[in-house]
């Protein structure tokens, strides 16, 4: 480094030198042509502008006499524009050597195969329930609700089901623990009825879906929680003919014209008279007899394995509203009649799709619901 400089001397001020200059510019140059990165040529410009031979230069030319410093700072001045457009030069060609790398490293081959993933979608159980329910919505009747674990009075008492009915027996029945603390988780949706009618006043047009216990075995046509749907209609001057109509409209509406049902004269306590619908067999179609047992098998293995050999699965009971249970709900039965029917859900999507199995519906299998469509 120099100190004071009272002469112009390019000994002294060495890195000033035409010759020394020249040769820091050349060298430059070649870091530049060298660098095959901008990070490497971020370091050659570090190196040999920033600092460097011709940054000292720049930086002898204050400590000049006045006379040398014009000359000298036009040859400065004129060795770092050349650096300049030289580093300018090699960043544009590096940034386009970037630019191509990456447009094949990262390309993106739309046309390859990718893995799914699956949408989720409503159970075809939920599905026909809100099927069902929109049979009845769409003739003006309202959607309530009531509880799974219920009281035994709701269930059965105002029901008009004595204490001594067979369906409060133990292998029908969950009890809530303990047993005689009166709840049950409810076996029927019928206690909806009994709520809506000790909550409003006639006429009533309403409809209830949900889950219902019973302690029967899994098998093709039974599960020990499946879902019931229950409509009841309490006004005046109702007869066995609109139920039968609401029935049919329903049946029609949610299984199709053709659909082959039929009624039987049934026995409810909370309905009086009563009558059970029942729909076709979807596995033997009425005729009652399997088409898989062997040659010669006896009778026996001929019936149906689905439906027992009659032809015919219960699909529902209904009946006019016993008179008992209007009152017990303080409504005069001279006044109001009404009528209710209770279906099994999952009955009525195995009518409606075929479903021969009633284990498939509740294992939870995807494969099961993914035939049903990906309604969402
Ligand atoms: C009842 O539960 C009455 N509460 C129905 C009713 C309502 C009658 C209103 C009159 C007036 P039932 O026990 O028959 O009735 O059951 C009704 C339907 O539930 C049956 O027809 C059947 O479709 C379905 N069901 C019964 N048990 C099972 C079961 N274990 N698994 C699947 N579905 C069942």
């Amino acid at each position: 480094m120099s100190g004071p400089n009272k002469q112009y001397d390019p000994v002294e001020v060495a890195t000033l030198d035409p010759a020394h200059l020249d040769a820091a510019v050349t060298a430059a140059f070649a870091a530049f042509a060298a660098a095959g990165s901008l990070e490497e040529l971020k370091t050659a410009r570090l190196a040999h502008v920033d600092k460097g031979a011709v940054a000292a230069a720049k930086r002898e030319i204050g400590a000049l006499p006045p006379s040398a410093k014009a000359d000298a700072g036009k040859r400065v001045g004129a060795a770092l524009a050349e650096l300049g457009r030289a580093l300018a030069a090699r960043t544009v060609e590096l940034e386009a050597e970037r630019d191509r790398r990456i447009l094949v490293e990262e390309a993106v081959d739309v046309t390859m195969p990718v893995g799914r993933r699956a949408l989720g979608a409503r159970h075809p159980l939920t599905l026909t329930t809100q099927r069902l329910q929109d049979a009845f919505v769409g003739m003006g009747w309202e959607v309530v609700e009531g509880p799974e674990v219920e009281s035994e009075w709701m269930n059965f008492d105002a029901l008009n089901l004595g204490k001594d009915h067979p369906a409060r027996q133990m292998q029908d029945t969950f009890f809530v623990d303990p047993p005689d603390g009166g709840l049950v988780l409810r076996t029927q949706t019928s206690p909806v009825q009994i709520r809506t009618m000790l909550d409003r006043e006639p006429p009533i047009y309403v409809v209830s879906t949900g889950k219902v216990f019973r302690t029967d075995e899994l098998d093709a046509t039974h599960t020990p929680v499946f879902h019931q749907i229950e409509a009841l209609a309490v006004d005046k001057g109702l007869t066995m003919a609109h139920l039968r109509g609401a029935i049919d409209h329903f049946v029609r509406v949610m299984f199709g014209e053709g659909t082959r049902t039929r009624v039987r004269a049934s026995y409810f306590p909370f309905t009086e008279p009563s009558m059970e619908t029942d729909f076709v067999c979807f596995a033997c179609h009425g005729d009652g007899r399997t088409n898989d047992a062997p040659d010669g098998a006896p009778e026996l293995l001929r019936a149906c394995r689905t439906c027992g050999g009659s032809g015919w699965i219960e699909l529902g009971g209904s009946g006019m509203v016993n008179r008992k249970v209007l009152t017990a709900c303080g409504i005069d039965p001279d006044v109001y009649t009404g009528f209710a029917f209770g279906l099994g859900i999952e009955r009525a999507l195995q009518l409606r799709s075929g479903v021969t199995d009633m284990r498939d519906i509740v294992e939870g299998d995807v494969r099961f619901s993914q035939q049903f469509g990906m309604e969402v």
